[in-house]
């Protein structure tokens, strides 16, 4: 009888701890936590959703609906809102992928890294700059979801890649002026895309078009919890018309290894009277290919200093000072990639130091 009575009890202590955890837990403040526990157990889908439910797509799912390739003159311009445009992708990076096996998938895409729609007169002229070196296995993700993304947005483009020579420091800002002048050497583009080699798109509406400002698009980054890690944060991936580029000077070219860079960009966007465009939070969203901190681009020390100085430097300082001498310029079927020597902080050809 006593032992049944203890039982009963037991029972009924337990079942109440059970009544105030779930009460605790469904509080708005646990209920995050709660459906992110959940979430952990339910099965992702590849091909509809995702644990977060965004509905994501196939990135390539659109482009066999693009249609008959038409003449020339018989073009209608492309609408302005692109019919293939789906929203989210699905971003994975499967380690057996191949840059053969990305050419078998763009078809369209001409030597150079080079696609117009077969079907309409695109409306915008957009060409991406992409800093680099010994990142081809990024460049090769970054190429599988780039080219069909950008054809989803029917834009006219090409992809350049700006391989720094030599071992020397690395310098980003330099190697996007480069990329300017070099990009703009071979078409009028109307748009260019400075773009990180390791940051790839996961919504096509964020459409790479430039804005009546220079444009932050890489305003959620996964690493950062899909938001903006600071107000004034420009880096990773961002747009600028020609004209808005040389109204800041271009880039600085002096920011030799990792960091500040792209806050100077920042600055000198407001330095050159322009304000910052941004998409929104839903759409400027991107995943960074993880990998360790590279070799040859080490923290600049010097950051800080030169920051402080940036009003007084721009003029004196980018597109109008930059120099650099190509050693290749290669077209491949999926870009252009054009080999560069920037040099160090010393100049172009800085005499070897000589023992004594
Ligand atoms: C900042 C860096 C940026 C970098 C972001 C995100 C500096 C300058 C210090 C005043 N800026 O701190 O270059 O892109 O973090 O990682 O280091």
């Amino acid at each position: 009888m006593f032992s049944l009575q203890s039982k009963w009890r037991y029972l009924i202590m337990l079942l109440g701890v059970q009544l105030v955890v779930m009460a605790i837990l469904s509080r708005e403040s646990y209920q995050k936590r709660v459906s992110y526990f959940f979430r952990i157990f339910r099965k992702p889908d590849s091909a509809t959703g995702n644990a977060d439910g965004r509905n994501q797509t196939d990135v390539y799912a659109n482009l066999s609906f693009l249609g008959p390739t038409l003449n020339k003159d018989d073009m209608p311009y492309c609408p302005k809102n692109s019919p293939l445009i789906g929203g989210p992708i699905h971003v994975t990076f499967p380690s057996k992928l191949t840059l053969a096996e990305v050419e078998r998938k763009n078809p369209l895409v001409i030597r150079g890294g080079r696609y117009r729609p077969p079907n309409c007169d695109p409306r915008h002229r957009t060409a991406i700059i992409i800093p680099h070196r010994n990142r081809e296995h990024h460049l090769k993700f970054l190429l599988y979801y780039l080219h069909p993304f950008l054809q989803r947005q029917q834009l006219n483009y090409g992809i350049y890649v700006i391989h720094q020579a030599g071992n020397y420091t690395f310098n980003r800002a330099k190697l996007m002026n480069v990329g300017f002048r070099e990009a703009m050497r071979e078409e009028d583009w109307d748009c260019l895309f400075y773009h990180d080699v390791d940051l790839i798109p996961e919504d096509d509406r964020n459409t790479y078009v430039c804005d009546n400002h220079p444009k932050h698009a890489a305003i959620a980054m996964d690493k950062f919890g899909y938001k903006l890690p600071y107000k004034m944060y420009f880096g990773g991936v961002s747009a600028l018309t020609p004209n808005q580029y040389l109204k800041m000077n271009g880039f600085p070219n002096n920011y030799w290894g990792w960091g500040g860079e792209d806050d100077d960009i920042g600055i000198r966007v407001s330095l050159g009277g322009m304000l910052i465009s941004r998409p929104s939070l839903k759409v400027g969203r991107y995943k960074m290919i993880k990998h360790k901190h590279d070799k040859g681009n080490e923290v600049n020390p010097k950051r800080f200093n030169m920051l402080a100085k940036t009003r007084h430097t721009w003029r004196d300082d980018g597109m109008n000072t930059v120099e650099y001498e190509i050693m290749s310029r290669d077209y491949q079927l999926l870009y252009t990639n054009i080999t560069v020597n920037i040099g160090t902080e010393a100049g172009l050809h800085p005499r070897k130091r000589t023992t004594i």
